[in-house]
């Protein structure tokens, strides 16, 4: 029985930033490209995932689609690394690449006859009068996270920006002008943008009365049209959520619409039920089913970041209703409570303190983190959730039980004491697992007193010592 999961990809594929797109009957995933225990964002070089649209437990990957070493820039650097990419079918057939490099604040057009590239370089993105747009850092404006939207009409529109306050946490060394999220329609050489620039979604400066107030624009523009009416998708001043903004057309004006997804459920939960950190990503309609793609952090850092997606529900007025995180996403239902499943599909992990905001490396103390054991891009099926102390709490949304009258979870460590099951946050306890943990991973077995249906599980350690936390099985 094949199932989906999330994170969707393999255990040690780390895509942030994810674009969902639909070309000839495939979804294809362009995201930027972490590395496990990477020490800056976007170590990697950008590869494509697919999935057929009638099949999305089925990913393919399509390889490495375009390389920093592509971009003709000759500026090296601590801080060159790619960051969000974007990719839209041009009217001539060809696909074209945007993308971004962390510190250069410009955006590069790669083209390809087909989606899965690899892609050729095209040029930068330029004013009518052949000068590259962002090029004066001083003066210009700041370039941010490009995204591409071709409208049924055929024009094709470019949006891009950063909402930072004051100097970009990621140069460092200057303090670009930023204006928030900008817009702007493309001439046929997909190179150069028609002036003038439409401000699209409002940033803190300018956010009083608006509507967006609490869920500013920061960073991530993406663009769709569902029925007519166009959904400037984007990540806020919250960093953990993705939220949108709707209008009737595509350089706006935009009204705030709500929250499409937070990586801690943040909005639904009265505290985070997730470690939080940033997220970027979009909706996809595929078949009759809206989904929202986002990313989830690992690893104890804001550097390994993971691929998620959620089906999303409209409202009669267009407006969406936030999705709830959840380990089955793309499965289009619950899992089935039978055989084994990776502790790493969990959606939700937080410590008996709650969660933090990723950033930079943090101190482990009390707080359970998704890792690896294997290095970079290797193996499938070592990720599990190290540092499983006192109060830890981890939880699987959803499964269907049928007769269920066991549980385990496999271990290792030297926690010993009790993992206690619960069908919810708040409700009894359904199980208690003895536990005294060794160095070798070990299965530990309990009653479980749970009633036929579609439910969450959560597992909670209460003992002394650590465990390294693989897998619950029925
Ligand atoms: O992945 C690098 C940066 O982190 C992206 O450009 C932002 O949107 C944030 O996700």
């Amino acid at each position: 029985m094949q199932q989906a999961f999330n994170p969707f990809l393999p255990s040690y594929e780390y895509i942030p930033d994810g674009e969902p797109h639909i070309f000839d009957g495939r979804v294809y995933l362009y995201g930027s490209h972490d590395r496990f225990n990477g020490k800056r964002f976007c170590m990697n070089d950008y590869v494509c995932w697919s999935a057929p649209v009638d099949n999305l437990k089925q990913w393919r990957y399509e390889g490495v689609i375009w390389k920093i070493s592509d971009d003709p820039s000759k500026k090296r650097g601590l801080f060159k690394q790619m960051y969000a990419p974007d990719v839209v079918r041009g009217n001539d057939g060809k696909y074209y690449l945007y993308y971004f490099i962390g510190t250069q604040g410009t955006i590069g057009v790669a083209v390809c006859d087909t989606p899965s590239g690899r892609y050729s370089y095209l040029g930068r993105v330029r004013y009518p009068n052949g000068k590259i747009l962002g090029m004066n850092r001083e003066k210009d404006i700041w370039q941010f996270d490009p995204g591409v939207f071709r409208d049924d009409d055929g024009k094709i529109y470019l949006y891009t920006g950063f909402g930072a306050r004051c100097r970009n946490p990621l140069t460092r060394f200057r303090s670009p002008n930023v204006h928030g999220a900008m817009g702007a329609e493309l001439e046929e050489d997909m190179l150069t943008v028609k002036l003038p620039l439409a401000s699209i979604a409002k940033t803190r400066r300018n956010s009083k009365g608006t509507g967006f107030e609490g869920h500013e624009f920061f960073e991530a523009s993406s663009m769709r049209k569902f029925n007519g009416k166009y959904y400037f998708i984007y990540s806020s001043v919250n960093g953990h959520e993705l939220c949108y903004a709707m209008g009737n057309s595509p350089l706006g004006e935009f009204k705030y619409g709500g929250t499409l997804v937070s990586i801690g459920d943040v909005g639904l939960s009265e505290k985070p039920l997730n470690y939080l950190g940033n997220t970027h990503g979009s909706i996809e309609r595929i078949g009759n089913k809206y989904y929202v793609f986002y990313h989830r952090q690992t690893n104890s850092h804001c550097f390994s970041r993971q691929a998620c997606a959620e089906e999303i529900f409209m409202n009669g007025d267009g407006t969406f209703n936030q999705a709830e995180v959840t380990s089955c996403g793309l499965n289009g239902g619950a899992l089935k409570a039978q055989g084994e499943y990776e502790a790493r599909i969990a959606c939700n992990l937080f410590s008996k303190k709650g969660v933090r905001f990723y950033v930079c490396s943090l101190p482990k103390g009390v707080h359970p983190y998704f890792t690896q054991t294997g290095c970079d891009r290797e193996g499938d099926g070592d990720q599990y959730i190290a540092n499983f102390c006192n109060g830890a709490t981890c939880g699987f949304k959803y499964f269907e039980f049928s007769g269920n009258d066991k549980i385990s979870v496999t271990v290792s460590g030297n926690g010993r004491g009790k993992m206690l099951v619960k069908e919810s946050l708040s409700g009894d306890i359904v199980g208690a697992i003895d536990i005294d943990a060794k160095t070798t991973a070990q299965k530990f077995t309990a009653q479980l007193n749970i009633s036929d249906g579609i439910k969450p599980l959560y597992f909670i350690f209460t003992g002394k010592g650590k465990l390294n936390f693989y897998s619950i099985s029925f």
